[in-house]
């Protein structure tokens, strides 16, 4: 133990280490990880659930040709380290260094770039169409969490790749979490799915299935004709299997050798298929077992303990919302809040507890939680929509034709505002100024302060039409912030903060 990595310095270089040491491998990649996000800050858990899925993965599929896309792309730090960016991973997210997530010109393995999530069943189906037209033979596998499986988009990709018939392999990485607790009606058929079966039927019945295959092509061939009996001896997935896609599982995501197996079985069948993978976020590391949250995205932090190396002193932006939306809410019990799997992030965890029939997690779903609050707000109630301004972007439409056409009271509270940071590009909020001020019937407004923050968000609660509020990742300006921030805003009223003769200088907020 400890230079199985060495020997990893190239795409494909895996598939050297012989069966029996894979497990030992998982554990250095494991502590690298562990080491790296440590200093450096990073998606932490969800990385370390995947460690054994992916080298499985690079044993199957050859790099680059074969095409591998994660979704939002978060856990694909063991794939960075398969990939020859063993050495670069120190760099994780630093000025000059890798980023968090894949991309294309970091790596020719990286097949897609990503951050947003619910894009790999889409992107995968474009590959296999591009595949077929320039009649070329690469696999294409698509990797997508439970939680990413809440975004509609990925209905979309499985409704249109379920009827193309084409090869390819869409894994579902099952931990039962999102950012937290997984929510939604797909997040309890998974968890029937799971309940009604268990990894050790399944492998049974893999076996089965490969002694058969390893016969030969022959064998293997006939699986495709006996769909049914095949249907029967595996886990039912109905849902998957309805659409067009054949369906396996479930199958513990922690072990290597049946993960393999699975994905040769699934690469031999014709059409395509859903592997249904079990793991657990945060696998390996007790603190972010126990956490999976807290150590989903986390700064820099001791290993020994779990805690962070900088303890937050000063008050955000997102702690003065968290305050001021929890005594609206208390103000006018027509106040509901929603959130797109951000509960934690938003600031939303005290308005929830608080109020939890008038608070909406509704999964990563930005374009349904906009349309979900134009219809409250038509129904009488004054939704706020708390979203960090990069995942926002998706719902454009949703935010003209739903809300903004008929001015309807939705207050959009825009985290994240500007530059956020180490999460690189796909993570930055600076288009919203820009997607939003053009929309007509929509007021934008900058709160200067954690204070005014609040006024806002009182103001905004009896403006007649949708406002949106946008501020920043951090502190700045929120060292003031007192109270729950109702302070009076006038619209249009302008504040003189410095007295002068040569220059003036404007800033607008609110139109
Ligand atoms: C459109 C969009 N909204 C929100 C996020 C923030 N986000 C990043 S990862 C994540 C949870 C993903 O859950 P899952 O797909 O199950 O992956 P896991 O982290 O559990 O492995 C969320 C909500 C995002 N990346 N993209």
């Amino acid at each position: 133990m400890g230079n199985l990595l060495e020997k990893i310095n190239q795409p494909n270089d895996v598939k050297k280490i012989p069966e029996e040491q894979l497990p030992n491998l998982a554990k250095e990649i494991r502590k690298k990880i562990l080491s790296v996000t440590s200093k450096n800050g990073g998606h932490l858990a969800s990385s370390l659930g995947t460690v054994e899925l992916t080298i499985a993965l690079h044993r199957f599929m050859e790099f680059p040709k074969d095409k591998l896309i994660w979704d939002v792309g978060h856990q694909s730090y063991t794939h960075k380290i398969l990939t020859g960016r063993r050495e670069q991973f120190a760099t994780l997210r630093q000025k000059e260094g890798i980023s968090g997530f894949p991309k294309r010109s970091e790596s020719v393995c990286d097949a897609f770039d990503t951050g947003h999530s619910s894009t790999s069943v889409s992107v995968a189906a474009g590959m296999v169409k591009a595949r077929e037209l320039k009649g070329t033979d690469e696999k294409v596998v698509a990797v997508i969490g439970d939680g990413s499986l809440s975004g509609g988009l990925a209905y979309e990709g499985l409704n249109n790749i379920g009827h193309f018939n084409s090869n390819v392999i869409i894994v579902l990485n099952d931990n039962e979490m999102s950012i937290s607790k997984n929510v939604g009606s797909m997040a309890n058929y998974l968890g029937k799915v799971r309940m009604s079966s268990n990894y050790i039927g399944f492998k049974g019945n893999l076996e089965q299935v490969l002694n058969r295959s390893a016969i030969g092509e022959k064998l293997a061939k006939s699986l495709k004709k006996t769909k049914d009996s095949i249907k029967q001896m595996i886990i039912p997935g109905e849902f998957f299997t309805e659409l067009g896609i054949q369906y396996f599982g479930p199958l513990d995501g922690h072990n290597i050798g049946d993960l393999e197996h699975a994905l040769e079985v699934a690469g031999k069948i014709s059409g395509p298929v859903l592997l249904h993978v079990v793991t657990k976020k945060g696998k390996g590391y007790r603190f972010a077992e126990a956490e999976p949250s807290r150590f989903h995205g986390i700064d820099p932090f001791r290993v020994s303990t779990g805690e962070l190396v900088l303890t937050k002193k000063k008050r955000t932006f997102t702690d003065a919302f968290s305050e001021a939306v929890t005594t609206l809410g208390e103000a006018h019990s027509d106040v509901v809040a929603i959130t797109a799997a951000m509960t934690g992030g938003t600031g939303l965890t005290k308005f929830s507890g608080k109020f939890p029939e008038r608070f909406f997690d509704v999964g990563i779903a930005e374009e349904h939680a906009v349309t979900f609050a134009g219809g409250l707000a038509a129904s009488g109630m004054r939704p706020v929509v708390a979203v960090y301004s990069t995942f926002l972007q998706r719902a454009y439409d949703q935010i003209i034709h739903d809300v903004a056409m008929c001015r309807l009271p939705v207050t959009f509270a825009i985290d994240r505002a500007g530059i956020v940071g180490n999460d690189g590009e796909t993570h930055q909020g600076v288009f919203d100024l820009a997607y939003l001020s053009h929309i007509p019937n929509m007021t934008v407004m900058v709160p200067a302060s954690g204070d005014e923050l609040g006024g806002m968000l009182w103001f905004a609660h009896e403006w007649d039409g949708p406002t949106a509020i946008r501020y920043p990742r951090g502190s700045r300006g929120c060292e003031t912030y007192k109270t729950c921030g109702t302070s009076p805003i006038v619209y249009g009223k302008a504040e003189v903060l410095e007295k002068g003769s040569d220059v003036a200088i404007l800033f607008l907020h609110g139109r």
